[in-house]
């Protein structure tokens, strides 16, 4: 380990690795406000992200809780069906699977510290080879949980969640837990153990499954209902882990309608809700929501968050935007400050983030060949958000918006409204209270238009 000269005179040093610096970026980026204008001495300092900043009474990086993923920024090669490799990763070439594995993560976290980004998130196959048999694939992904243990430590940055990967390799082509073959059921548990371990072990705020190969083409050779038995099954015996090894983090399903399957069994908020009832596990497990699935699912990203507050199942974001005209998860780092807003609303609405965070499960267009493109794409996310949490802020202190919903359902608090939901009445009760009282409901209007321009003034 060795240290680089940091460019701004008072700024932390940046630990990294025997590669030396990957970015340019000598120092932590810095909250330099609004009025920052980039120089070639600071190319970049956050106008918005003011970490320490109190907002409704905590901390900004407590309300935001941002998280870096290793997959698309490190793993990532810039491929698309019909292209290359266009980004050059030095840690991809060079040395053997390990050593490449360590330069990665000494690279990862070089860039965690320049963004100064509390935490991050991985699959065990970002981190660490494939091993000949099971064994050596989990040993290998210890081996680099030893390694982040000690990078954790020395910089200050946490796990916001670990996952498996489940999807890539071809033994789950057909599905994990929903294969035909209980023995890829079994491999894929063996594989969830080793990753719920080490996620324990690294202090990990939250445990996620994205079922990507859960689901289906066709019918003509699929049991739909044999394989979300199996799925409840899957997800009863992580629960079971993880009461038995102590994890004390949150157990997150993230739902996804298609892609890669044709028909994914977690579509959406209300589909994984009505699947953990079934199973008895909506109190075990809470959801993930990517910005870009609730698109895909024809969902706004504010509706399925809060679908998942109002059902008690809201656990953890991902932020990553799609792209309008494009029907497939482009993964792309969030840029639009009223989208984020919105969204951000709704989290605060229902009592903050918790104990999940904002991913940003993002990756740089594969044009962005540059490693400084890296931490721009970050850090300029970083500040949307960042941006997009005190729009949020003022919506909520302004408190117009929930004036207006609260003057909407105020008949619900009067004695009739509530004596309906308390169920005091049955429908002959009601049809004798409309005739007796002549009961004529007037129409109201909902103002959508008036409080939509009162958004636009918070931005
Ligand atoms: C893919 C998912 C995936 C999960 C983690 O679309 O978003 O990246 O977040 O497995
Ligand atoms: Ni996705
Ligand atoms: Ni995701």
């Amino acid at each position: 380990m060795n240290a680089t000269p940091s460019s701004p005179s008072a700024a932390p040093r940046i630990v990294t690795g025997p590669h030396g610096p990957y970015f340019s970026f000598g120092g932590p980026l810095r909250f330099r406000g609004e009025g920052f204008v980039a120089s070639a001495g600071e190319p970049f300092a956050y106008r918005w992200y003011d970490k320490d900043r109190l907002v409704l009474g905590r901390r900004m990086e407590d309300q935001l809780r941002m998280a870096a993923c290793y997959w698309h920024s490190f793993v990532g090669t810039g491929t698309d069906p019909f292209g290359d490799a266009t980004f050059a990763r030095p840690w991809h070439d060079g040395g053997d699977a390990m050593q490449q594995a360590l330069h990665k993560a000494d690279v990862a976290f070089e860039m965690f510290q320049v963004l100064g980004v509390p935490f991050f998130t991985f699959h065990d196959r970002d981190i660490a080879p494939e091993g000949a048999t099971l064994a050596e694939s989990n040993d290998n992904v210890k081996r680099l949980a030893d390694v982040f243990e000690e990078k954790m430590a020395k910089t200050g940055v946490r796990l916001l969640w670990g996952t498996a990967n489940l999807f890539s390799h071809p033994r789950y082509m057909a599905g994990a837990a929903t294969n035909p073959d209980p023995d890829v059921f079994a491999y894929a548990a063996a594989q969830v153990r080793n990753v719920l371990e080490a996620t324990h072990r690294l202090g990990g705020a939250n445990y996620v499954l994205w079922g990507g190969r859960e689901g289906y083409e066709t019918l003509l050779n699929t049991d739909l209902g044999r394989e979300l038995a199996q799925m409840g099954r899957f997800l009863a015996l992580v629960v079971e882990h993880k009461h038995k090894i102590g994890f004390k983090g949150q157990i997150l399903i993230e739902p996804k309608p298609a892609e890669p399957t044709k028909h994914q069994y977690d579509f959406d908020v209300a589909s994984v809700h009505g699947f953990l009832r079934t199973y008895g596990l909506e109190h075990e497990v809470k959801l993930n929501i990517e910005q870009n699935h609730a698109l895909l699912a024809g969902h706004t990203f504010e509706h399925e968050i809060a679908l998942a507050q109002a059902l008690g199942i809201f656990g953890s974001l991902d932020m990553n935007r799609g792209d309008e005209m494009l029907g497939w998860d482009t993964d792309q780092f969030p840029h639009n400050v009223q989208q984020v807003a919105l969204a951000m609303y709704q989290v605060l609405q229902g009592g903050g983030i918790g104990a999940g965070g904002l991913n940003f499960d993002a990756k740089l267009r594969r044009q962005s060949i540059e490693p400084d493109d890296l931490v721009w794409a970050h850090a300029s996310a970083m500040d949307v958000c960042a941006r997009a949490l005190l729009v949020a802020e003022k919506m909520v202190t302004d408190g117009a918006l929930q004036r207006h919903l609260q003057a909407r359902y105020a008949g619900w608090e009067g004695e009739r409204g509530r004596a309906i939901l308390e169920g005091r009445m049955s429908l002959e009760d009601l049809a004798r209270e409309v005739e007796q009282h002549r009961l004529e409901p007037r129409p109201r209007s909902a103002r959508q238009e008036r409080l939509e321009h009162l958004v636009a003034g918070y931005l």
